[in-house]
């Protein structure tokens, strides 16, 4: 039962993670609302979002958005570009913090492939 709840509580965490647009992505998730114990959460922080190209494994800090309430359960959504030029794959990722610091496991990982391939100018006489 207890496996059972810590399972869920990773799942809510950022369940409906989705990405749009070709340069960026906007990660949508949900905030948790309970603790990994299956305890309520009411000292919900912020959610921080992170990338990684494939094949690298580390995960590189996107950006951040402070919680809707301290309880979570609130919809947040932030766009994600990665700081290096891409092109190909990238991965996406949030975790939710606790005021005292604590990040939880990894969200459900979505992946999209970013452009940044600039075309050539237009041929124009
Ligand atoms: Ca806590």
């Amino acid at each position: 039962m207890k496996k059972l709840v810590v399972l869920l509580a990773v799942i809510v965490v950022m369940l409906g993670v989705r990405v749009q647009s070709d340069t960026s992505a906007t990660l949508s998730c949900t905030e948790p609302t309970t603790n990994t114990d299956g305890s309520a959460l009411t000292d919900l922080s912020k959610t921080t979002y992170y990338y990684r190209i494939p094949p690298s494994t580390t995960w590189v800090p996107c950006t951040e958005e402070a919680a809707t309430v301290a309880v979570g359960g609130g919809n947040v959504s932030h766009v994600c570009a990665p700081s290096e030029s891409v092109n190909g794959v990238v991965e996406f990722m949030a975790r939710a913090v606790d005021m005292s610091g604590n990040e939880s496991t990894d969200s459900s990982v979505v992946s999209k492939v970013i452009d940044n391939t600039v075309p050539s100018p237009p041929s124009c006489s």
